[in-house]
């Protein structure tokens, strides 16, 4: 082991130093005298690529060698950060390289935090699809991530006086040192023209499609090494270009923007990563992303099948196909295309040959996130797909009508198409009929699945939908994210958990022995030193290491309840000021995440959180004993410095709606204490940490319903408490927006009304839980003890267990 704990690759730092020279003279075209920072990083990655492409080579050979079956992930994100530090952690390379660099002059710290994150996700989906490729490569499961190269990510947050504002991420402006384009793996994607029937068989028989417009997707690969580097898998990303560079004749006549209109519109497509929870995000081009990516990962795969195995009835024994949310479900009537149309297969085998390749994740019981197509667009981009999906729909309805009695009602909740509103087809739909396995990614979220959006489907095709609770990997998000942790661990219950995430449990015993207590604390707090100067640099507010780090770090949304948390900082805020002599903890109340920039309310809430928290800070009363500080910019790396810091982690959705939550486990890893509700994974955490180690406040699924249904407002939960109707009060009279008293009055309305998500009907319950954890920290014996017990205790929830599932309960694909 190197002084860090982990493994060494056995690469010299002299080694590391004369590579790292040829690629800077070489590759970048610099020398020691004229390098930039910049330069040193790219030199640095390019090095270390070359150390991955070997195994890459390798991994590749042993899977076409020995007919290993292969995973394919389909995600239209991947939120996969910095690769740099993840590549040398996994490679075991992080001190030769650091040593290497030194002795250069160069510091890795500084080099890596030049590496602008890959942005290509909005939240937990992406980052989930990041996290199991990881750990796809490091069991050796053979696989390939299939997306999109968005050429701009998810947008950069700037706060401007505490409103969100959208500033466009450029994260390849400098290059991209980790990719390979590959622009000999091309397809051609269409879309729109007519249909042309050739085959008997009527609505099953073959077809010509006549698109009105092609596209070329491009591959651009990026190798994903697995830990300790045995097993190298890869993320192929696509392109779009357009077929003819531009048009010439138009260009001749001297119009330039009209002899690119046409390329513009091709390459568009792999421009822009869409913001996931707008509602309103279905647009068009929406579409021509999802069937873009779609369609080119299965020409892709298909061709490399058939290349192997020469024919197509074994493609289930040799493909597990992974949808992940229905943004690739429209694969499951591409994929029927190919076998029909291209193939000449008949329709029944087609059928046979899908449903027992493809499988589906569902991420969310929302209403509003759940994607629909209207029929006319359909029709319009994919005309084919559309009467294909018509001919799925119908088989499906004609066998449920053999199989006894049915009624209008339930063939309505079991067609592909709502009718309801304006003909539309139910994408969650589709992907469930084509799937073999649809899973969900909590024990909970699975239960309410099979409860409420699948209920028909589920009665139908009982079985089909299980649970696999979602994981993280422990290589980003503990030994990279917090080595002087990982080190302590290591030195004090050995290496093996390295290896195998159950043997942390060995860390327990430890947890009341007062010289591991000490050192482990002494990690948090340096930690701590380490985000209070973040904190102080991009938010201009000092903080002292001593106080309770309460931390929510998520996308903003109000079932997520950030507005919950603000409420209680203003009550709370409130009870420091009534009685200075009360005993609560000194808290800075930590919040990241980004708003999705057509949703009004979740910047509202951005907003009010900035202006409680300059409101504090203004107060010499208050502000040394509780702070709210809001850090622009949320992504995976400043995730990976707010995590080792945090002492307590709130997870507080509103029960039955976070479909699992993975931020969750990040910090419930690193030692954080979760205060939340009994929603998605937090249910599971509870069972394996033990009740006594969490903090579980609030209504539960049921009583939610219950009580949406009862139609109690806000208003008549704010009436039987003081507490909350004070922290109201503040808010209607302007106390936090002086400049605009009405600021904050549609926040209000909605939660005194209807409440949907339930924030004043936990606010109290809340508020007490907050207090419960006031008396934890105040006895600092029994707040470590919890604090370590959740790191013993978060072994189960590595992505390496839930993809050991996947791969044994849904793809039957090899690991190790
Ligand atoms: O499954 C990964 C992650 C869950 O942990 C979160 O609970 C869920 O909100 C999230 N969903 C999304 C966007 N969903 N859609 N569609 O990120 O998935």
């Amino acid at each position: 082991p190197s002084p860090s704990g982990l493994p060494s690759s056995g690469r010299t730092a002299e080694q590391w130093r004369d590579d790292i020279l040829d690629k800077l003279l070489y590759e970048v075209g610099r020398t020691t005298q004229t390098a930039a920072p910049q330069d040193w990083y790219q030199a640095t990655a390019y090095a270390v690529r070359d150390q991955i492409v070997d195994g890459w080579v390798g991994s590749r050979t042993r899977t076409y060698d020995e007919g290993r079956k292969r995973v394919y992930y389909f995600s239209v994100e991947f939120l996969i950060g910095r690769l740099l530090t993840d590549s040398l952690c996994n490679m075991g390379a992080t001190a030769a390289v650091r040593q290497a660099l030194n002795t250069l002059g160069v510091s890795l710290d500084s080099i890596s935090e030049l590496e602008p994150d890959a942005a290509l996700g909005n939240g937990g989906l992406g980052r989930l699809a990041a996290c199991f490729m990881e750990s796809l490569a490091s069991l050796s499961t053979p696989a390939y991530g299939y997306g999109i190269r968005y050429e701009q990510g998810l947008f950069k947050q700037a706060l401007v006086d505490g409103w969100q504002r959208e500033l466009p991420e450029d994260w390849l402006s400098l290059g991209n040192p980790w990719e390979f384009k590959r622009p000999d793996v091309a397809y051609p994607i269409c879309f729109g023209g007519v249909v042309e029937h050739i085959g008997g068989d009527g609505d099953k028989g073959r077809a010509v499609w006549h698109p009105a417009e092609r596209a070329v997707a491009i591959a651009h690969d990026t190798p994903v090494p697995g830990w300790r580097g045995r097993h190298v898998n890869t993320l192929r990303l696509w392109s779009a270009r357009s077929l003819d560079p531009m048009q010439l004749e138009a260009f001749n006549r001297g119009d330039f923007v009209g002899a690119l209109a046409d390329r513009a519109k091709i390459e568009a497509i792999s421009r822009v990563l869409y913001p996931n929870d707008e509602t309103e995000a279905g647009q068009e081009l929406r579409l021509r992303q999802e069937f873009f990516f779609t369609s080119a990962s299965l020409q892709d795969l298909t061709r490399r099948h058939l290349t192997q195995y020469k024919d197509f009835a074994s493609l289930p024994d040799y493909c597990a196909i992974q949808l992940n949310d229905t943004h690739p479900s429209i694969a499951v009537a591409e994929l029927m295309r190919l076998l029909i149309d291209e193939h000449g297969m008949a329709w029944d085998e087609a059928w046979s040959i899908t449903t027992r390749t493809l499988n589906y994740t569902n991420h969310t019981l929302m209403p509003e996130a759940l994607e629909s197509w209207s029929v006319e667009l359909l029709g319009r981009v994919l005309p084919r797909h559309l009467e294909i999906i018509y001919q799925i729909n119908w088989e499906h309805l004609r066998r449920i009508a053999e199989h006894g009695p049915t009624t209008d009602a339930r063939n309505a909740a079991l067609s592909l198409i709502d009718e309801q509103h304006g003909r539309r087809v139910r994408m969650g739909h589709l992907a469930f009929l084509g799937a073999h396995r649809v899973n969900g990614v909590s024990a909970l979220h699975t239960e309410l699945m099979r409860q409420t959006v699948f209920k028909e489907l589920n009665e139908v095709y009982p079985g089909k939908i299980v649970n696999k609770t979602n994981g993280i990997t422990f290589r980003r998000w503990l030994f990279e994210a917090n080595p002087r942790l990982t080190a302590l661990l290591v030195e004090t219950i050995g290496p093996a958990f390295l290896d195998d995430p159950m043997r942390l449990v060995e860390a327990a015993p430890f947890a009341t022995d007062p010289v591991f207590v000490e050192r482990y604390a002494r990690c948090r707090r340096e930690n701590k030193i380490s985000l209070g100067r973040i904190i102080r640099d991009r938010c201009g507010i000092a903080t002292d290491p001593a106080s309770l780090f309460d931390v929510q770090i998520k996308r903003i949304h109000e079932y997520k309840r950030q507005l919950l948390n603000v409420l209680e900082t203003v009550a709370l805020y409130q009870a420091i000021k009534d009685d200075p002599g009360q005993s609560f903890a000194p808290r800075v109340k930590i919040f990241a995440g980004k708003s999705a920039a057509s949703y009004v309310r979740a910047k509202l809430i951005i907003k009010l959180a900035n202006d409680v928290g300059h409101r504090i800070d203004a107060d010499p009363a208050v502000r040394d004993r509780l702070k709210l500080v809001f850090l622009p910019n949320y992504n995976v790396s400043l995730a990976e410095d707010i995590v080792p810091a945090a002492d307590l982690s709130e997870q507080i959705s509103t029960a039955g709606m976070e479909a699992s939550g993975t931020g969750n486990m990040k910090l419930g890893l690193n030692g954080a204490i979760t205060i939340g509700t009994l929603d998605g994974a937090n249910v599971e955490m509870r069972t394996n940490v033990g009740e006594e180690n969490i903090v579980i406040f609030g209504l539960t699924t049921p009583e939610v319903q219950a009580k949406r249904a009862a139609g109690i407002t806000g208003a008549e939960v704010v009436a039987g408490s003081p507490r909350l109707a004070r922290v109201i009060e503040a808010l209607k009279a302007g106390e936090f927006s002086p400049d605009d008293k009405q600021r904050f009055a549609p926040l209000l309305d909605a939660i005194l009304g209807a409440d949907p998500f339930m924030v004043c009907a936990d606010f109290d319950s809340y508020w007490e839980a907050q207090r419960r954890v006031d008396a934890l920290w105040a006895d600092p014996a029994a707040w470590w003890r919890v604090s370590i017990l959740n790191t013993a205790h978060m072994g189960w929830f590595s992505s390496d267990r839930t993809i050991r599932e996947y791969c044994a309960e849904i793809w039957g694909a090899p690991t190790d």
